[in-house]
């Protein structure tokens, strides 16, 4: 009987510890010049979108799952309203990606949108070859969007830069990787939980 407990107890331990290693609980920040006009997790839309999602002063968050060890797509279809990109009607993206720090870290505990590495842009439709976004400065010092909104756009990075590509003149398709992977402490902290259970266990019966 104390061994079936003590078996059952295990197993509990290693299917709990396997689903918090593969769904690893994110934040996506971002907003966008003009507007969103989807925003696709691995394939699974976000829908509804943020109240903000056509306004580019104000970003919106939103609570997504990642898988690990695995490549992540998150791509970000927007559209610059009223046509074409021009000096004086730009178009741009700006996201952070922030993952719990309790479990996975990637460049301390943000992702913001540079290295240009983690992102590609696909234009006008998917199956396009990517091509290499261009920056537009970043969340924390003079550009267009920094000026005309007085300051960084709140809840994201300074380091976030706006993004986009010259390859469409009036929308793109921005895609972001991401292959999150646990910490060497992370793993050492499930070890002495994974005892602490079966010993607990032991002491009831
Ligand atoms: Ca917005
Ligand atoms: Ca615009």
């Amino acid at each position: 009987m104390k061994k079936i407990i003590i078996v059952l107890a295990l197993l509990v331990a290693v299917l709990g510890v396997s689903q918090a290693a593969f769904a690893i609980p994110a934040f996506l920040t971002v907003t966008a010049d003009n507007l969103f006009v989807d925003i696709v997790v691995n394939g699974v839309s976000l829908d509804p979108l943020g109240i903000n999602a056509d306004n580019w002063k104000l970003a919106d968050t939103y609570a997504i799952d990642l898988n690990y060890g695995v490549e992540n797509i998150i791509d970000f279809n927007v559209s610059n309203a009223g046509g074409l990109v021009t000096a004086t009607n730009p178009a741009a993206l700006l996201a952070q990606l922030t993952i719990e720090d309790v479990w996975f870290k990637e460049g301390g505990s943000t992702i913001v949108s540079g290295p240009e590495s983690y992102w590609s842009i696909i234009s006008s439709a998917f199956g396009y070859t990517p091509v290499t976004p261009d920056a537009y400065g970043d969340n924390s010092s003079s550009n267009i969007w920094y000026d005309v909104n007085g300051g960084p756009i709140a809840g994201i990075s300074g380091a976030a830069q706006w993004i986009w590509s010259d390859a469409d003149p009036k929308s793109a398709i921005l895609s972001l990787k991401v292959t999150p992977v646990p910490e060497p402490m992370t793993m050492l902290l499930f070890g002495p939980a994974l005892l602490g259970l079966v010993g607990l266990k032991r002491k009831k019966v």
